[in-house]
């Protein structure tokens, strides 16, 4: 999880989150796409946010994903603080089961884009597959794996319902 030269950095705001943010690692390595994973906390480590965010860049990142749950600052701090695409996933929160994560990180200003994506495991699971397809934009070979992935994806819906 901890890969040097990763295009791809998924941050998240507590170690609680890891349960839906694999989701995104799984999606990354299923397509062959390497991942650097990380807890960086906008609240408990600011310190380690600032420098995750104003280095990613030089660090050799070309997409993050950000994952964080209730009062969820992290996807919109890390994207003021890099020109990189940050894609953001609201973690189901206990109190207000994701709502509260989903606006706190979809209402950016603008000008600091967020890319939010759904709430818990579906958008985990989105957020890897965009971060694949924008680096596959440059990436011939993934390109041709994502379009893999959604022929097999296509393949494994029935004509009909079994009990
Ligand atoms: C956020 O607070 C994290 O992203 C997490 O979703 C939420 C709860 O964190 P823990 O109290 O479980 O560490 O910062």
């Amino acid at each position: 999880m901890s890969n040097q030269n990763s295009p791809v950095a998924i941050i998240m705001g507590s170690q609680s989150d890891w349960a839906t943010m694999r989701h995104a690692a799984q999606t990354l390595e299923a397509l062959d796409v390497s991942a650097d994973v990380r807890i960086v906390s906008a609240h408990r480590t600011p310190d380690r946010l600032v420098s995750f965010a104003k280095g990613a860049r030089d660090a050799g990142f070309k997409v993050i994903i950000a994952g964080a749950g209730g009062a969820a600052h992290l996807p919109g701090m890390t994207a003021a603080m890099t020109p990189l695409p940050v894609l953001g996933v609201p973690v189901e929160s206990k109190a207000l089961s994701g709502q509260d994560s989903l606006l706190s990180i979809v209402q950016m200003p603008g000008g600091v884009p967020v890319g939010t994506l759904a709430i818990g495991k579906a958008g985990a699971i989105n957020a890897g597959l965009l971060a694949a397809a924008i680096l596959a934009l440059n990436d011939p070979a993934l390109a041709k794996r994502l379009d893999a992935f959604r022929a097999r994806q296509t393949e494994d819906v029935a004509e009909r319902p079994h009990d």
